[in-house]
C-alpha cells in the first residue's frame, strides 16, 4: 500500500453495522429471511397493503435510532481527518444513521434511509423516527395516503447516481465493506472502479458473489480490520 491515494470511495453494506447489533439481510436470521421481500420492498407490496410495508420499517425505527456506530464506523472518520486524500466518499446501501453518528462526512444513502420519509404526490421529503400510517399525510401538500419511506424499493432507480457516477469515474481506492454483493447496481461499483484503475479492496466475514472482481480480500470482522487497515494506510502516508 505505498501509493498515495487522492480520491477514495467507500461502499458499505449491512456488514458494517452487524457490530452495532443490527441485523443483516441474508444471514440466517436476517431482515429477509422474517419476510419475503416481494411483500416489504416492492412498489407493488406497498400499493397493495401499505400499511404492512409501513409497519415493517415502523418495526425497524426505533432500533435504528437507538443503535450506536462501531469500531468500522469511526475508523472512516480517523481515515477522512487523518489521511491527506483529496477526497473520501461513503457510498452506503444501509437504511441506518450510523455513519453520520460516528462523524462520517461525504455519505451517500443510495438505498434511502429509514428515518425520511417521501410524498408519493409532491415528492416532498421529510424526517421523522416515528411511526407512519396511510392515515398521516404530507406535511407540504396535505395529501393523504401518499406517505412512503425513502427507502429505494426493487425495481427503483437508486439515489445520487449521479454523484456516484463522478466519484467512480474518479476514484483511486475502492473499500467495499460488509456487502454480499447481490444487489445491483451497488454489486456492480467495483467493476466500474476497477475499469478506471482503482485499486480495490473487499472487507467481509467470506466469500461473496463478486468477490473476483476485488484485487485484495480482507476478512474478519469490519469492527477489527477496518481500523487496522486504516492505521496502515495512515502510516504509509506519512
Ligand atoms: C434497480 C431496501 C432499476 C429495503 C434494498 C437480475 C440481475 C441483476 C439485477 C437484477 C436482476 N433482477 C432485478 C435486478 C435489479 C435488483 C436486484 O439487484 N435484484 C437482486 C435480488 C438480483 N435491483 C433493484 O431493483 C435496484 N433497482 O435496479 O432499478 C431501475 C433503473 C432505472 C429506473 C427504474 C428502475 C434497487 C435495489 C435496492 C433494493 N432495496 N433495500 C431496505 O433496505 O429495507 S436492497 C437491500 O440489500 C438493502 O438495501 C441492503 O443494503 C442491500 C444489500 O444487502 P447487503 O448490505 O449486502 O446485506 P447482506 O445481508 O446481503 O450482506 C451483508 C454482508 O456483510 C455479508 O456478506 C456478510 O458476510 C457481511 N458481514 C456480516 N457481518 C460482518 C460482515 N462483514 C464484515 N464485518 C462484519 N462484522
Amino acid at each position: 500500500m505505498t501509493r498515495l491515494y487522492k480520491n477514495i470511495f467507500i461502499l458499505t453494506g449491512a456488514g458494517i453495522s452487524a457490530e452495532s447489533g443490527l441485523s443483516t439481510f441474508r444471514s440466517e436470521n436476517g431482515l429477509w429471511n422474517n419476510h419475503r421481500v416481494e411483500d416489504v420492498a416492492t412498489i407493488e407490496a406497498y400499493y397493495r397493503n401499505q400499511d404492512f410495508v409501513h409497519q415493517f420499517y415502523n418495526d425497524m425505527r426505533p432500533e435504528l435510532f437507538a443503535a450506536k456506530p462501531n469500531p468500522a464506523h469511526l475508523a472512516i472518520t480517523k481515515l477522512q481527518k487523518e489521511y491527506p486524500a483529496d477526497n473520501i466518499s461513503v457510498v452506503t446501501q444501509n437504511v441506518d444513521t450510523l455513519h453520520e453518528k460516528a462523524g462520517n462526512n461525504n455519505v451517500y444513502h443510495i438505498h434511502g434511509q429509514i428515518n425520511q420519509i417521501v410524498c408519493m404526490h409532491c415528492g416532498h421529503v421529510f424526517e421523522t423516527w416515528g411511526d407512519i400510517t396511510s392515515e398521516d399525510s404530507c406535511p407540504k401538500c396535505g395529501t393523504t395516503a401518499m406517505l412512503k419511506p425513502n427507502i429505494v424499493f426493487f425495481g427503483e432507480s437508486l439515489l445520487y447516481m449521479d454523484v456516484v457516477d463522478r466519484l467512480l469515474s474518479k476514484c483511486d481506492l475502492f473499500i467495499s465493506v460488509g456487502t454480499s454483493g447481490v444487489i445491483y447496481p451497488a454489486a456492480g461499483f467495483v467493476q466500474i472502479a476497477k475499469a478506471y484503475g482503482a485499486d480495490t479492496f473487499e472487507f467481509n466475514m467470506e466469500t461473496t458473489s463478486n468477490n473476483y472482481l476485488f484485487d485484495k480480500h480482507i476478512y474478519g470482522p469490519a469492527g477489527t480490520t477496518l481500523p487496522q487497515f486504516v492505521d496502515e494506510l495512515i502510516k504509509a502516508a506519512k
